[in-house]
Protein backbone atom coordinates (compact mmCIF):
# COMPACT_ATOMS: atom_id res chain seq x y z
CA UNK A 1 0.00 0.00 0.00
CA UNK A 2 2.48 2.59 1.26
CA UNK A 3 5.32 1.67 -2.19
CA UNK A 4 2.31 4.25 -4.04
CA UNK A 5 3.68 6.94 -1.74
CA UNK A 6 7.33 6.02 -2.09
CA UNK A 7 9.99 6.56 -4.59
CA UNK A 8 13.26 4.77 -3.86
CA UNK A 9 16.40 5.82 -6.19
CA UNK A 10 17.65 2.98 -8.75
CA UNK A 11 20.58 2.48 -6.35
CA UNK A 12 19.05 2.34 -3.68
CA UNK A 13 16.97 -0.49 -4.27
CA UNK A 14 18.80 -1.96 -5.61
CA UNK A 15 21.21 -2.49 -2.73
CA UNK A 16 18.73 -2.79 -0.41
CA UNK A 17 17.73 -6.17 -2.68
CA UNK A 18 20.93 -7.34 -2.30
CA UNK A 19 21.61 -7.16 1.24
CA UNK A 20 24.40 -4.62 0.54
CA UNK A 21 24.56 -1.67 3.42
CA UNK A 22 22.84 1.75 3.40
CA UNK A 23 23.03 4.24 5.42
CA UNK A 24 19.99 6.52 5.43
CA UNK A 25 20.25 10.55 5.95
CA UNK A 26 17.81 12.69 7.10
CA UNK A 27 16.93 16.86 5.58
CA UNK A 28 16.22 18.88 8.15
CA UNK A 29 19.98 19.03 8.89
CA UNK A 30 19.89 20.78 5.00
CA UNK A 31 17.05 22.75 5.02
CA UNK A 32 16.82 24.00 8.54
CA UNK A 33 20.03 23.31 10.40
CA UNK A 34 22.82 24.81 8.19
CA UNK A 35 23.05 27.94 5.66
CA UNK A 36 23.54 27.55 2.28
CA UNK A 37 25.76 26.61 0.67
CA UNK A 38 27.38 25.17 3.77
CA UNK A 39 24.65 22.67 4.41
CA UNK A 40 24.68 21.24 0.66
CA UNK A 41 28.27 21.02 0.58
CA UNK A 42 28.10 19.51 3.88
CA UNK A 43 25.38 16.99 2.66
CA UNK A 44 27.06 15.71 -0.07
CA UNK A 45 30.08 15.28 1.68
CA UNK A 46 28.62 13.22 4.08
CA UNK A 47 27.01 11.00 1.42
CA UNK A 48 30.89 10.73 -0.38
CA UNK A 49 32.19 9.88 3.37
CA UNK A 50 29.79 7.39 3.13
CA UNK A 51 30.83 5.50 -0.21
CA UNK A 52 34.59 5.76 1.36
CA UNK A 53 33.59 3.51 3.91
CA UNK A 54 32.01 0.88 1.58
CA UNK A 55 28.24 1.50 2.23
CA UNK A 56 25.76 3.28 0.10
CA UNK A 57 23.95 6.87 1.00
CA UNK A 58 19.84 7.42 0.89
CA UNK A 59 19.25 10.97 1.93
CA UNK A 60 15.17 11.06 2.74
CA UNK A 61 13.35 14.38 2.22
CA UNK A 62 9.76 14.78 0.56
CA UNK A 63 9.70 16.44 -2.46
CA UNK A 64 6.68 17.63 -4.19
CA UNK A 65 4.51 15.49 -2.10
CA UNK A 66 6.39 12.18 -2.77
CA UNK A 67 8.50 10.25 -0.15
CA UNK A 68 11.86 10.35 -1.51
CA UNK A 69 14.64 7.59 -0.48
CA UNK A 70 18.05 8.70 -2.09
CA UNK A 71 18.31 12.33 -3.44
CA UNK A 72 20.16 12.61 -6.51
CA UNK A 73 22.45 15.69 -6.30
CA UNK A 74 20.50 18.04 -7.62
CA UNK A 75 17.78 16.85 -5.30
CA UNK A 76 19.81 18.13 -2.88
CA UNK A 77 21.27 21.56 -4.31
CA UNK A 78 17.35 21.96 -4.81
CA UNK A 79 16.76 21.36 -1.44
CA UNK A 80 19.48 23.74 0.16
CA UNK A 81 18.19 26.21 -1.74
CA UNK A 82 14.65 26.07 -0.95
CA UNK A 83 12.93 28.38 1.44
CA UNK A 84 9.61 26.88 1.60
CA UNK A 85 10.67 23.17 2.59
CA UNK A 86 8.30 21.99 5.76
CA UNK A 87 9.70 20.80 8.66
CA UNK A 88 8.02 17.10 8.86
CA UNK A 89 7.69 15.13 11.39
CA UNK A 90 5.57 12.42 11.80
CA UNK A 91 2.01 14.38 11.88
CA UNK A 92 2.99 16.33 9.02
CA UNK A 93 3.95 13.77 6.85
CA UNK A 94 -0.34 12.74 5.33
CA UNK A 95 -0.94 16.41 4.89
CA UNK A 96 2.36 17.32 2.84
CA UNK A 97 1.59 14.74 0.13
CA UNK A 98 -2.04 15.88 0.06
CA UNK A 99 -0.82 19.00 -0.52
CA UNK A 100 1.91 18.11 -2.56
CA UNK A 101 4.61 20.01 -0.65
CA UNK A 102 8.25 20.02 0.13
CA UNK A 103 9.00 18.28 3.48
CA UNK A 104 12.54 18.46 5.23
CA UNK A 105 12.19 15.14 7.32
CA UNK A 106 13.58 15.24 11.05
CA UNK A 107 14.77 12.29 12.77
CA UNK A 108 11.24 10.57 13.71
CA UNK A 109 10.24 11.10 9.79
CA UNK A 110 13.66 9.66 8.29
CA UNK A 111 13.36 6.84 10.41
CA UNK A 112 9.71 6.26 9.30
CA UNK A 113 10.76 6.67 5.54
CA UNK A 114 14.07 4.43 5.64
CA UNK A 115 11.78 1.67 7.74
CA UNK A 116 9.24 1.62 4.82
CA UNK A 117 12.22 1.36 2.08
CA UNK A 118 13.75 -1.31 4.32
CA UNK A 119 16.84 0.72 5.77
CA UNK A 120 18.19 -0.01 9.17
CA UNK A 121 21.13 2.50 9.50
CA UNK A 122 20.54 6.36 9.92
CA UNK A 123 23.45 8.34 10.80
CA UNK A 124 22.89 12.22 12.12
CA UNK A 125 24.22 15.17 13.91
CA UNK A 126 21.56 15.21 16.80
CA UNK A 127 18.31 14.07 18.09
CA UNK A 128 15.57 15.92 19.42
CA UNK A 129 14.13 15.45 22.78
CA UNK A 130 12.90 15.99 26.22
CA UNK A 131 13.19 20.12 26.57
CA UNK A 132 14.71 21.82 29.86
CA UNK A 133 11.22 22.80 31.63
CA UNK A 134 9.41 19.85 30.28
CA UNK A 135 7.64 19.63 33.06
CA UNK A 136 5.32 22.46 32.35
CA UNK A 137 5.71 23.28 28.57
CA UNK A 138 5.25 19.13 27.57
CA UNK A 139 8.07 19.94 24.83
CA UNK A 140 8.97 16.37 23.93
CA UNK A 141 10.25 15.65 20.40
CA UNK A 142 8.33 13.12 18.59
CA UNK A 143 11.95 11.50 18.23
CA UNK A 144 12.02 10.16 20.98
CA UNK A 145 8.26 8.50 20.88
CA UNK A 146 9.69 7.20 17.12
CA UNK A 147 12.90 5.57 19.07
CA UNK A 148 10.48 3.47 20.89
CA UNK A 149 9.01 1.79 17.97
CA UNK A 150 9.85 1.84 14.54
CA UNK A 151 13.33 -0.46 13.88
CA UNK A 152 16.34 1.87 12.95
CA UNK A 153 19.74 2.33 14.68
CA UNK A 154 20.05 5.96 14.93
CA UNK A 155 23.86 7.39 15.28
CA UNK A 156 24.13 10.40 16.55
CA UNK A 157 26.46 12.73 18.64
CA UNK A 158 24.23 12.35 21.74
CA UNK A 159 22.09 15.40 22.83
CA UNK A 160 22.38 18.97 22.92
CA UNK A 161 21.73 20.73 25.67
CA UNK A 162 19.29 22.81 24.84
CA UNK A 163 17.19 19.69 26.15
CA UNK A 164 17.25 18.01 29.42
CA UNK A 165 19.64 14.88 29.23
CA UNK A 166 18.84 13.55 31.92
CA UNK A 167 15.08 14.11 31.42
CA UNK A 168 15.52 12.47 28.00
CA UNK A 169 17.60 9.31 29.35
CA UNK A 170 15.01 8.55 31.33
CA UNK A 171 12.38 8.53 28.19
CA UNK A 172 14.24 6.75 26.51
CA UNK A 173 14.59 4.18 29.47
CA UNK A 174 11.14 3.64 30.46
CA UNK A 175 10.22 3.08 26.57
CA UNK A 176 13.27 0.55 26.17
CA UNK A 177 15.06 2.38 23.88
CA UNK A 178 18.91 1.53 24.07
CA UNK A 179 21.25 4.48 24.46
CA UNK A 180 25.07 2.94 23.37
CA UNK A 181 28.28 4.35 24.08
CA UNK A 182 30.31 4.34 20.79
CA UNK A 183 33.59 3.98 22.41
CA UNK A 184 32.50 5.91 25.30
CA UNK A 185 31.27 5.38 28.61
CA UNK A 186 29.68 8.89 28.87
CA UNK A 187 26.44 9.97 26.91
CA UNK A 188 28.41 12.86 24.80
CA UNK A 189 26.95 16.25 24.74
CA UNK A 190 26.94 16.89 21.05
CA UNK A 191 29.76 20.17 20.72
CA UNK A 192 31.04 18.28 23.81
CA UNK A 193 32.48 14.64 24.06
CA UNK A 194 31.20 14.43 27.73
CA UNK A 195 27.68 15.27 28.99
CA UNK A 196 28.28 13.95 32.67
CA UNK A 197 25.59 11.20 32.25
CA UNK A 198 26.37 7.95 31.40
CA UNK A 199 25.37 5.28 28.86
CA UNK A 200 23.54 2.09 29.36
CA UNK A 201 26.07 0.26 27.45
CA UNK A 202 29.64 0.65 25.78
CA UNK A 203 30.58 -0.90 22.41
CA UNK A 204 34.04 -0.56 21.01
CA UNK A 205 33.73 -2.14 17.33
CA UNK A 206 30.78 -2.32 15.11
CA UNK A 207 30.38 -5.69 14.55
CA UNK A 208 29.02 -6.11 18.57
CA UNK A 209 26.98 -3.30 17.63
CA UNK A 210 25.03 -5.19 14.81
CA UNK A 211 25.18 -8.71 17.00
CA UNK A 212 22.99 -6.50 19.79
CA UNK A 213 21.11 -4.94 17.14
CA UNK A 214 20.03 -8.34 15.13
CA UNK A 215 19.66 -10.21 18.68
CA UNK A 216 16.89 -7.54 19.69
CA UNK A 217 15.08 -7.65 16.47
CA UNK A 218 15.17 -11.16 16.09
CA UNK A 219 13.73 -10.75 19.74
CA UNK A 220 11.07 -9.05 18.51
CA UNK A 221 12.10 -6.23 20.98
CA UNK A 222 10.76 -3.35 18.96
CA UNK A 223 12.45 -0.03 18.21
CA UNK A 224 15.29 1.46 17.54
CA UNK A 225 18.93 2.61 19.03
CA UNK A 226 20.77 5.43 19.65
CA UNK A 227 24.19 4.64 18.88
CA UNK A 228 25.86 8.25 20.34
CA UNK A 229 29.28 8.75 18.64
CA UNK A 230 31.52 11.25 20.56
CA UNK A 231 32.63 14.49 18.05
CA UNK A 232 36.23 14.33 17.61
CA UNK A 233 38.64 15.51 20.51
CA UNK A 234 39.67 18.38 17.71
CA UNK A 235 36.76 19.98 17.29
CA UNK A 236 35.14 20.06 20.82
CA UNK A 237 34.05 23.37 21.53
CA UNK A 238 34.75 25.09 24.96
CA UNK A 239 31.98 24.12 27.14
CA UNK A 240 31.46 26.79 29.40
CA UNK A 241 30.79 28.84 26.14
CA UNK A 242 28.14 26.71 24.88
CA UNK A 243 26.50 26.72 28.03
CA UNK A 244 26.19 30.15 27.85
CA UNK A 245 24.85 30.32 24.82
CA UNK A 246 22.10 27.81 25.60
CA UNK A 247 20.95 29.02 28.61
CA UNK A 248 20.76 32.63 26.86
CA UNK A 249 19.05 31.08 23.83
CA UNK A 250 16.39 29.51 26.03
CA UNK A 251 15.98 32.87 27.75
CA UNK A 252 14.95 34.39 24.36
CA UNK A 253 12.44 31.39 23.76
CA UNK A 254 10.39 31.87 27.01
CA UNK A 255 10.69 35.30 26.38
CA UNK A 256 9.38 35.20 22.85
CA UNK A 257 6.74 32.42 24.19
CA UNK A 258 8.16 30.03 21.04
CA UNK A 259 6.11 26.74 20.85
CA UNK A 260 5.69 23.60 19.71
CA UNK A 261 7.24 22.40 15.94
CA UNK A 262 9.07 25.99 15.78
CA UNK A 263 10.82 25.94 19.65
CA UNK A 264 14.03 23.29 18.35
CA UNK A 265 14.69 25.52 15.45
CA UNK A 266 14.86 28.31 17.45
CA UNK A 267 16.80 27.23 20.05
CA UNK A 268 19.47 25.95 16.89
CA UNK A 269 19.30 29.25 15.31
CA UNK A 270 20.17 31.41 18.65
CA UNK A 271 22.98 29.00 19.79
CA UNK A 272 24.43 29.26 16.48
CA UNK A 273 23.66 33.16 16.13
CA UNK A 274 25.54 33.47 19.98
CA UNK A 275 28.56 31.43 19.41
CA UNK A 276 29.35 32.33 15.49
CA UNK A 277 30.79 30.04 13.01
CA UNK A 278 33.04 27.67 15.58
CA UNK A 279 29.40 25.93 16.36
CA UNK A 280 28.62 25.62 12.71
CA UNK A 281 32.29 23.92 12.10
CA UNK A 282 32.04 21.80 15.16
CA UNK A 283 28.62 20.57 13.54
CA UNK A 284 29.84 19.76 10.43
CA UNK A 285 32.63 17.38 11.54
CA UNK A 286 30.63 15.37 14.12
CA UNK A 287 28.11 14.41 11.51
CA UNK A 288 31.43 13.22 9.39
CA UNK A 289 32.57 11.04 12.27
CA UNK A 290 28.71 10.01 12.41
CA UNK A 291 28.75 8.95 8.62
CA UNK A 292 31.58 7.11 8.92
CA UNK A 293 30.74 5.52 12.08
CA UNK A 294 27.22 4.68 10.03
CA UNK A 295 28.42 3.17 7.02
CA UNK A 296 30.67 0.71 9.33
CA UNK A 297 27.66 -0.37 10.72
CA UNK A 298 25.81 -1.13 8.15
CA UNK A 299 28.77 -2.88 6.59
CA UNK A 300 28.86 -4.95 9.65
CA UNK A 301 25.23 -5.32 9.80
CA UNK A 302 25.23 -6.96 5.76
CA UNK A 303 27.63 -9.11 7.10
CA UNK A 304 25.64 -10.05 10.39
CA UNK A 305 22.85 -12.85 10.22
N1 LIG B 1 18.90 18.74 17.22
C1 LIG B 1 20.06 19.17 16.70
N2 LIG B 1 20.10 19.42 15.37
C2 LIG B 1 19.00 19.26 14.56
C3 LIG B 1 17.79 18.80 15.14
C4 LIG B 1 17.77 18.56 16.47
O1 LIG B 1 21.04 19.31 17.40
O2 LIG B 1 19.08 19.50 13.35
C5 LIG B 1 16.60 18.60 14.25
C6 LIG B 1 16.48 17.12 13.85
O3 LIG B 1 15.96 17.02 12.54
C7 LIG B 1 15.49 16.59 14.87
C8 LIG B 1 14.56 17.76 15.01
O4 LIG B 1 14.83 15.42 14.45
O5 LIG B 1 15.40 18.90 14.98
C9 LIG B 1 13.76 17.69 16.29
O6 LIG B 1 12.76 18.67 16.28
P1 LIG B 1 11.62 18.64 17.44
O7 LIG B 1 12.35 18.90 18.72
O8 LIG B 1 10.69 19.73 17.06
O9 LIG B 1 11.01 17.28 17.40
MN1 LIG C 1 9.33 20.05 20.44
Amino acid sequence: MFEKYLDISEEVKSAIESNRPVVALESTIISHGMPYPKNVETALSVERIIRDHGAIPATIAILNGRLKVGLSADEIEMLGKASDVVKASRRDIPFIIAKGLNGATTVASTMILADLAGIRVFATGGIGGVHRGAETSFDISADLIELAQTNVAVICAGAKSILDIGLTLEYLETHGVPVIGYQTDELPAFYNSKSGFHVDYRVDHPTELAQAIRAKWDLNLKGGLIVANPIPKEYEMDAHLIDEAIKEAVRQQMAAGVKGKESTPFLLAKVKELTGGDSLESNIQLVYNNAKVGAQLAVALSQTK
